[in-house]
């Protein structure tokens, strides 16, 4: 039995990678960080009902004695850093923090991998936001970055770093760039999440209206379950690497909430306002995503459109907003 160490498994990928994996046969464990709010913890997993089968073990990426000591006890033969500040509006909040969790945290987990077990396979959760300011107009492995908040700055940190432990100590590191994914378990911060929240609260009359900020911007939306899925196969591979994971479609917020509220045959344009302080500092106009490598190398394709994950996403918030009722 292989066994996986996923950083970040109370998120929403961590959840969606544990039941991945559990069906595949590993044994999982994950790393979990103290919170004083432990009755809330493990809420995705109970979710996709993986809780029961994974081990959840102490730790903090920023701690690389722990980090240390968790890698010494588990013996992976896979881990995924998943965990991060991920949230790109705080990071202009809290830079300093993000550099710390989404930046060197990673660093950290790559070094511990070095020192206890430099055998294990890697995989690094970078991003899209890596792009930013586009220099192409479908973005592949062979774009240039241009980072336009701290998350993606310390995002682009850690992907180097990664690539870098591969060149210089042999590690199998691979780094994910995935675009954005989403899900019923989605953190409710996320615009669509939040705007399928805000259907559902609306629909049943819990809510008179949705503040939204740049309705313009355009992102390539995927669902988690596929993109997990990805980060599995890259660790399948004989050679590490860098994929771009996307489903090369672009959509703008506007589109995904006039979908959303038309699947509870609401008009979106009776319902969202907008507001000059959910704008972004700098914003990320356009994401669009070449999958290819990913196709050819990993035989990875989505299996999700658009539409059916904003109906899956509407229906589970008003499955959860009903009981609040
Ligand atoms: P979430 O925000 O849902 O999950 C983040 C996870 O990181 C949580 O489990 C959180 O734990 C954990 N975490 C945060 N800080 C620490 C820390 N100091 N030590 C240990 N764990 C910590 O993110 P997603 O699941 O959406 O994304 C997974 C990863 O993929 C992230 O790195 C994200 O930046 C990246 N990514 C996500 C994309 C997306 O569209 N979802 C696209 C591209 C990249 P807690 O529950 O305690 O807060
Ligand atoms: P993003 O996701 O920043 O792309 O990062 P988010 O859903 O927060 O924003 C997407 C776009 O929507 C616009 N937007 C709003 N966003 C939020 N959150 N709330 C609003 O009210 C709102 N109105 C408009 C934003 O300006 C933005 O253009 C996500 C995260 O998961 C990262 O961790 C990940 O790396 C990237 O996706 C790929």
């Amino acid at each position: 039995m292989r066994t996986a160490l996923i950083t970040g498994i109370t998120g929403q990928d961590g959840a969606y990678l544990s039941e991945f994996l559990v069906r595949q046969g590993y044994r999982v464990v994950g790393l979990l960080r103290r919170s004083a709010s432990s009755d809330v913890i493990g809420t995705r997993l109970r979710w996709l009902k993986v809780l029961d089968h994974v081990e959840l073990i102490d730790g903090d990426i920023t701690d690389l004695s722990s980090l240390i000591r968790v890698i010494e006890k588990v013996q992976p033969d896979e881990v995924y850093n998943l965990a991060a500040q991920s949230f790109v509006a705080t990071s202009w909040q809290q830079p300093l923090l993000t550099g710390n969790v989404t930046g060197l945290g990673a660093a950290n987990v790559l070094e511990a991998v070095r020192i206890v077990r430099s055998e294990a396979r890697f995989y690094q959760a970078s991003s899209s936001e890596m792009f930013g300011q586009v220099q192409d107009p479908r973005q592949s492995e062979r774009t240039p970055f241009y980072p336009r908040s701290p998350y993606g700055a310390a995002k682009l940190f850690a992907h180097w770093m990664t690539v870098n432990y591969r060149e210089s100590f042999g590690v199998h590191a691979s780094s994910g760039i995935l675009f954005n994914h989403e899900s019923p378990l989605r953190g409710i911060e996320f615009v669509s999440r939040k705007i399928t929240d805000g259907v559902a609260r609306i629909k049943l009359g819990l809510a008179g209206e949705l503040a939204l900020g740049n309705l313009d911007a355009k992102r390539d939306w995927g669902h988690a379950r596929d993109y997990v899925r990805a980060m599995w196969l890259m660790l399948q591979q004989d050679t590490p690497d860098d994929y771009v994971v996307a489903t090369g479609q672009t959509h703008s917020v506007r589109d995904f909430a006039r979908l959303a509220f038309a699947y509870v045959n609401l008009n979106f344009e009776d319902w969202v306002t907008t507001r000059a302080d959910l704008q972004r500092p700098a914003e990320v106009n356009l994401l669009l995503g070449d999958p290819s490598k990913a196709r050819c190398v990993l035989g990875w394709e989505p299996t999700v459109t658009l539409e059916e994950m904003i109906g899956e996403m509407v229906e589970a918030d008003l499955v959860r907003r009903r009981a609040d009722l």
